[in-house]
């Protein structure tokens, strides 16, 4: 029988999220557990160890998890909370399609029927590739690894990305170009053994707030810490020199430390010589990036990037962090290969204490980004245009090599492709690009130009709203599977509960369409075991390497670290101990980087810079933590940073209303007014949607390699508003 349309009240009348939920009773009053479940937080990548509480198939609560050794029962305020979105009432239960009225309940039967019947009508008359795929790495790596061979053997489409793109790129490019491989270089255990920490672009002590913990017990033996970012983020207040470089500075100021490091004499030759190759390119590069040259280019005082490599120069031990701050820039590859510069020239890698790595961001953004989740890669991080990868995959997934596609757009290319009528199909979860992609207005032209789009979802986010079908998935806890760390741990995500009402596990609905498409046979695993045994093989002998993994072995070690090729393999927590990288010719290569500035500077009609990130208590788009009360009273909406004199030169106070308008669009919030931000920038936070969204003024300029959009620098100007 059909389900009766029936709209829902709660989702057409309010879209915005119902923060207040607590259960009956209070969450204070939930009585006695059933049972423990050891896992791991669902938010960042640091992927901290937790004990949920459980009774009656419910979340109740969490536990400290002192045995995993990563964050020995520490958690930063999200992870005390994550537990409460279990039972929002916001959670989808059933499935819905768009009606005249708003959403209504249908079947499970409709919505997969009407999701399978306009990808086929789309494809037979666009074109394979014009019905896209859009993914993401809060994912287990067992859901990555089922959405790249699901949209390319059950779709049959080129056109899958992923979340990663707004994230982690620039740094995997960077890596993989200087490094052959696409990994934090150390454990973090190494970092406590540093001499100096260099962190740069990173706030730490808000978006990873556990590596807090290990660069403290670094200084606690009496280490230097050098913060480069434009605002004296929490860990920069404790720093021994903070560079407040300008928002897009960064390569000319790494080039001009490493001017000063290679003047004094600080490079290790031998190092040099036997282990790596480009480096007389880069000298020659850097030897016009005096300190003044430099400071002037990045906007800082010459006398901090000697101070810097003083600091830097002559260490015995020393690790390099950084994260989108230098990232997610027009030149995001170019700010990374010029960190990597600085650490190759002083030869500190591979052994304790000498360290190098990007602090990963999304919770499995390390394991999303290796196993086909990208539209250019293949699992074991392989690429989709070598013919020697594709042959091994096509005989894993038993498909002929000539039905494997090519290579695809990449995320934001995807939307541009849907905003000029070429893409006209979507199924996407795990994403919300309404809210999380730049110039959102664009990307809201691009979902309403759409034919068809389907979504997996839990909560319907703003990009859900689009949708004329949505699929009720799964949170983190209602699935076994495995995700891998920061450090390139990868760990045992445990189920808790089962998903509620009709909501079904993200995998097998990805099944359930698949079989719709005939495809049945590739897609009928059991269990998210079966997928990792899959995934084992699939990544054998590409670079991120997991066959020697299995959960048996991750749950008596507390994880592994790939690459671990072979069963009786232990894991690589270190890279490069043995002065071998991954490259073609084995050495680490220097690559020579040029200033260029950022795709948006300042000018008369837009004079101040703005720049984007978080805040400790949100996560993302914020579909998960505006729905948890407790994170929401710490940051309830954005705030402006303004700096004193920038704030006198209008007339704000803190609380004032402001108004911050870019080429794109304007957005109106309160301000507050700082003295820990540079006095030429504003910072927004970025996790709230609709008129509150940093997103309607940021800049869709992508860097060349990465794709990756120049989220952290555009041009704005700033009003007060008056009452
Ligand atoms: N609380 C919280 N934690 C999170 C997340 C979250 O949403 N909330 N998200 C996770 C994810 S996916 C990610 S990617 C990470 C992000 O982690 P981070 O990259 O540490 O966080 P952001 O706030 O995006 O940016 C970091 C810093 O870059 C600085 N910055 C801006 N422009 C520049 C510049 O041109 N140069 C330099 N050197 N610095 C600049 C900003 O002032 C900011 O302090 O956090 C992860 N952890
Ligand atoms: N201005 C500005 N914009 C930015 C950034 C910035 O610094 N400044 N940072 C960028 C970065 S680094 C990132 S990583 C992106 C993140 O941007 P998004 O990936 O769009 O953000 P999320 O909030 O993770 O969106 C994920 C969606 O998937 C859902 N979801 C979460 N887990 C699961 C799951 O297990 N299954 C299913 N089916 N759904 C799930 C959530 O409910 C949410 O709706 O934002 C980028 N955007
Ligand atoms: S640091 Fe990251 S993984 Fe750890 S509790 Fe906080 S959000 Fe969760
Ligand atoms: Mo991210």
């Amino acid at each position: 029988m059909a389900t009766p349309p029936t709209t829902i009240a709660l989702l057409t009348k309010s879209f915005g999220p119902t923060p207040q939920y607590a259960p009956p009773g209070g969450w204070q009053h939930q009585g006695e557990p059933d049972k423990f479940v050891a896992t791991h937080c669902c938010f960042c990548g640091q992927q901290c160890g937790i004990n949920l509480k459980v009774k009656n198939n419910k979340v109740i609560g969490f536990e400290p998890r002192e045995d995993f050794p990563f964050n020995k029962g520490k958690l930063c305020p999200k992870g005390i909370k994550r537990y409460m979105q279990n039972e929002h009432p916001d959670r989808l239960l059933h499935p819905l399609k768009r009606t005249a009225n708003g959403f209504a309940q249908i079947s499970w039967e409709e919505a997969l029927d009407t999701t399978v019947r306009e990808i086929r009508r789309i494809q037979r008359e666009y074109g394979k590739d014009s019905f896209a795929m859009l993914s993401g790495v809060s994912l287990s790596n067992e859901k990555s690894y089922l959405v790249g061979k699901f949209a390319r053997v059950a779709l049959q489409t080129k056109n899958l990305d992923y979340n990663g793109r707004l994230c982690m790129v620039s740094a995997g490019a960077g890596n993989k170009k200087a490094f052959g491989i696409d990994r934090a270089a150390n454990s973090w255990a190494d970092i406590p053994l540093a001499d100096v920490i260099l962190v740069t672009g990173a706030n730490v002590a808000e978006c990873a707030p556990i590596t807090t913990d290990y660069i403290w017990r670094a200084r606690d033996r009496g280490a230097k810490l050098i913060m480069i970012d434009p605002r004296v983020t929490p860990l920069a207040r404790t720093a021994d020199l903070h560079i407040p470089v300008r928002p897009g500075g960064d390569s000319a100021l790494m080039n001009g430390i490493l001017h000063v490091v290679i003047e004094r004499g600080w490079v290790d030759q031998e190092f040099i010589d036997n282990y790596t190759s480009g480096f007389d390119a880069v000298k020659e590069t850097v030897a016009k990036y005096t300190p003044e040259y430099a400071g002037e280019l990045s906007g800082v005082d010459p006398a901090l990037i000697v101070k810097a490599a003083e600091m830097w120069g002559p260490a015995k031990t020393s690790f390099l962090l950084h994260a989108r701050g230098i990232e997610h820039h027009t030149k995001g590859v170019d700010n990374v290969l010029s960190c990597i510069n600085l650490v190759l020239a002083s030869g500190r890698l591979g052994r304790p204490g000498c360290g190098y790595g990007t602090i990963t961001g999304q919770g499995n953004g390390q394991g999303g980004r290796e196993h086909g989740h990208k539209c250019d890669q293949l699992p074991g991080n392989r690429d989709i245009e070598n013919p020697e990868h594709r042959k091994y995959i096509s005989e894993v997934w038993k498909i002929a090599e000539s039905e494997l596609p090519g290579k695809g757009n990449t995320a934001q290319e995807i939307i541009e492709l849907m905003h000029a009528g070429e893409i006209k199909g979507l199924l996407s979860l795990c994403f919300n690009p309404v809210v999380s992609l730049p110039d959102a207005g664009f990307t809201k032209e691009a979902f309403n130009r759409l034919e068809h789009y389907s979504v997996i979802d839990f909560f319907l986010s703003e990009t859900a709203r689009h949708a004329d079908i949505v699929l009720p998935g799964s949170l983190h806890e209602e699935d076994e599977g495995t995700s891998t760390s920061a450090e390139g741990r990868v760990i045992r995500l445990r189920k808790a509960v089962d998903p509620p009402g009709e909501a079904r596990v993200d995998w097998h609905i990805l099944q359930d369409i698949a079989a719709r498409l005939d495809k049945a046979s590739h897609f009928s695993f059991q269990s998210s075991e079966e997928i990792f045994n899959e995934l084992r093989v699939a990544s054998k002998g590409g670079t991120a390497d997991y066959h020697g993994i299995t959960y048996e072995k991750i749950e008596k070690n507390m994880g592994v670290f790939w690459p671990c090729p072979t069963l009786d393999h232990s894991g690589t927590p270190r890279l490069f101990e043995d002065k071998q990288f991954f490259t073609p010719d084995k050495k680490a290569h220097f690559n020579a980087v040029e200033y260029r500035p950022p795709a948006e500077v300042t000018d008369e009609e837009y004079p101040v810079v703005l720049t984007t990130g978080r805040v400790v208590s949100q996560y993302l788009s914020g579909t998960q933590t505006r729905r948890i009360g407790a994170l929401v009273d710490q940051y309830p909406e954005p705030l402006v940073e303004v700096h004193p004199t920038l704030a006198a030169r209008h007339g704000v106070v803190s609380g004032d209303r402001v108004t911050v308008e870019t080429r794109r669009g304007a957005v109106t919030l309160a301000a507050i007014v700082v003295t820990t931000i540079r006095e030429d920038t504003v910072f927004i936070p970025y996790h709230w949607g609709d008129d509150k969204s940093a997103n309607l003024l940021t800049n869709r300029a992508l860097d060349p390699v990465s794709k990756i959009p120049e989220y952290k620098v555009c041009a704005c100007r700033v009003t007060r508003v008056h009452a």
